[in-house]
């Protein structure tokens, strides 16, 4: 199959496509009526860690709990991932990460850059449609520094960097590489360090915990988040009234409440409860800060808010000593930060839009990050294109109609930091591993681990803390979400469109449990294989054939072809079994 071809195939297709939207929806909403979007993303805080989302905080959270008045609280919400890189790709790109290189951990601050070239972005997908487009904060995806020598902090600070978030969509950029607790020390402006490191900071215990390593002269790692508070502030002033009248997005990741713990003056000691609870009410405070600058520049009515975090609360800000403080920063699920477990990726999810997002409501329906992008793009309504946003399911309906709303999506998947996948549908998730998949108990290759069932199966409706594992009270069910699963590896996305390539190792453990289901790179490319060759028999040239969506049930293989150029007849259907049988063939010749 040439793939060039392919493309150009699917960009005609689009554009025919993106005729007929516009004239079904008419002329395109005026650029200058188009809401801002800003979203906020804390660094390891728990579902629990809101006050407006958790009765028994031990600390207030008033700013984030306005956003509960003012807006709509989703309570059954997911980042991607139970830690930062891998939650960080899918928010930005609607894509689940584990379709590309990372296929367990995170990077470091010196790793390349993670997002593939050329792939659209959320702030590369709103620039398109004429937003002005900022992140302030923590990357965390990776860049491409120019290199001195074979160590890995080797680097030149002095030159630019590339692969960083102004290649991926953002006109403007002031952060950081990546965690606070990770060198390089420096702060990044556009595609260049603000200065060159010239001394090494010795690493640092505990709650303050940070790495060796290189550190600039103009920083200090209790300055940071004060500064990104600063930087947010000054960009939002700065875009309010533009003369260009393009509506703005503001990406903020935070590196806080994250190591190193460090609340400043007037936060340390204000909550009486841990240096972790008075972190939190700092970055509550600076959530406030935005929106009493959206209110003073006028411009709150006609801006998106959304918070959320970009995974559960980490052990290392002292679970037990909050625990004795009576407040669960979990909100009451298992586990934590890494996770498979609802404590690693169920996060505060909030989004206000003043008179359009009901105030003061709540949805209970499965979302994650992954859906910002085509959330979006459907209220803009822009189509993406079919190699863009595989995983994004638009929650539009959800966001502004609430639960009855129509659409959703029909399933989620979930993973741990080792990599490890589990898959939510309705009130049933099922885990692929015998383990917690992070740091919490069972841990991942503990001897406890070994006698354990190698699915876990929970009925989240009945027993929400995960207690339970009924995998052989179910069997219907286990063997319905691994084909579910199964098919939404081997597709390369969730959604309605063409099967997109993803990164395949020769091993990939966390697969291992869905061999079962016929989820290997080996079978998908035999089946395709069969499939091209049985038109191929019947007169088809392989070069024009389009391959769409592989879909696996029930052990067949359903795969449509279409012949380039589109001919009448050109379309068959094909039936054919894991071993690469062909079963049937359906359609033209
Ligand atoms: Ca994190």
């Amino acid at each position: 199959m040439n793939v060039l071809l392919r493309r150009s195939f699917l960009l005609a297709s689009l554009i025919v496509l993106g005729t007929a939207l516009f004239q079904t929806f008419g002329a395109a909403p005026d650029p200058a009526s188009r809401p801002n979007i800003v979203v906020i993303l804390a660094d390891d805080m728990g579902l629990g860690d809101v006050s407006g989302l958790n009765p028994k905080s031990a600390w207030q959270t008033p700013a984030i709990d306005r956003l509960i008045r003012e807006g709509r609280a989703f309570t059954d919400a997911h980042s991607a991932s139970g830690v930062c890189s891998p939650s960080r790709y899918t928010l930005l790109t609607g894509r689940y990460s584990w379709r590309g290189r990372l296929k367990s951990g995170v990077l470091h601050g010196y790793d390349p850059s993670l997002i593939e070239t050329n792939r659209l972005t959320l702030p590369g997908f709103l620039r398109q449609q004429g937003y002005a487009t900022a992140m302030v904060g923590k990357w965390h995806l990776g860049l491409d520094w120019v290199r001195t020598g074979t160590k890995v902090d080797e680097v030149d600070f002095a030159k630019p960097f590339s692969g960083g978030p102004t290649v991926h969509g953002f006109d403007r950029f002031f952060g950081i590489s990546a965690s606070l607790d990770m060198p390089p020390y420096v702060y990044l402006q556009q595609d260049r360090s603000t200065s060159v490191p010239n001394e090494r900071i010795a690493s640092s215990p505990g709650m303050r915990m940070w790495r060796e390593g290189w550190i600039g002269p103009d920083f200090r790692h209790e300055e940071v988040h004060p500064r990104f508070r600063q930087e947010a502030l000054d960009w939002i002033r700065e875009r309010a009234h533009p003369a260009d009248r393009k509506p703005f997005f503001l990406y903020l990741p935070l590196a806080s409440p994250h190591t190193p713990i460090l609340p400043t003056e007037g936060f340390a000691g204000r909550t009486r409860t841990t240096a972790y609870g008075d972190f939190v009410a700092q970055v509550d405070a600076t959530v406030g800060d935005l929106l009493g600058a959206l209110d003073r520049q006028g411009i709150a009515t006609n801006t998106i808010v959304v918070f959320t975090t970009d995974n559960g609360f980490a052990p290392v800000a002292d679970m037990a000593a909050l625990r004795r403080l009576g407040h669960d920063p979990t909100g009451g699920y298992r586990g934590h930060k890494a996770d498979l477990f609802e404590g690693g990726h169920r996060v505060p999810f909030i989004a206000r839009w003043p008179g359009r997002i009901a105030p003061g409501s709540r949805c209970d329906r499965t979302v994650g990050h992954v859906d910002l992008i085509a959330t979006f793009a459907e209220l803009l309504r822009a189509p993406l294109p079919p190699d863009a946003a595989e995983d994004s399911v638009s929650l539009l309906p959800q966001l502004l109609k609430g639960d009855s709303g129509r659409g959703g999506r029909e399933s989620l998947v979930h993973q741990s930091s080792n990599g490890s996948f589990a898959i939510r549908q309705g009130r049933w998730k099922l885990l692929f591993t015998p383990d917690s998949g992070g740091w919490s108990l069972p841990k991942p290759g503990s001897p406890e681990s070994k006698l354990l069932p190698a699915l876990q199966l929970y009925d989240l409706a009945s027993d929400p803390t995960e207690s339970i594992n009924v995998w052989q009270e179910h069997p219907k069910e286990v063997d319905r979400l691994g084909r579910r699963m199964a098919s939404l590896v081997v597709n390369g996305r969730t959604t309605p469109g063409p099967s997109q390539p993803i990164r395949w190792p020769a091993e990939w453990l966390q697969l291992r449990p869905l061999e079962p289901w016929g989820a290997s790179v080996e079978t998908r490319q035999r089946v395709i294989d069969a499939a091209v060759g049985a038109a191929t028999e019947r007169g088809w040239r392989a070069v024009d054939t389009i391959v769409g969506e592989p879909v696996l049930e029930n052990g067949r293989w359903q795969i449509g072809l279409e012949r380039r150029p589109p001919t009448p007849g050109g379309h068959a259907r094909v039936t054919v079994s894991g071993e690469g049988k062909v079963l049937r063939y359906q359609g033209g010749k």
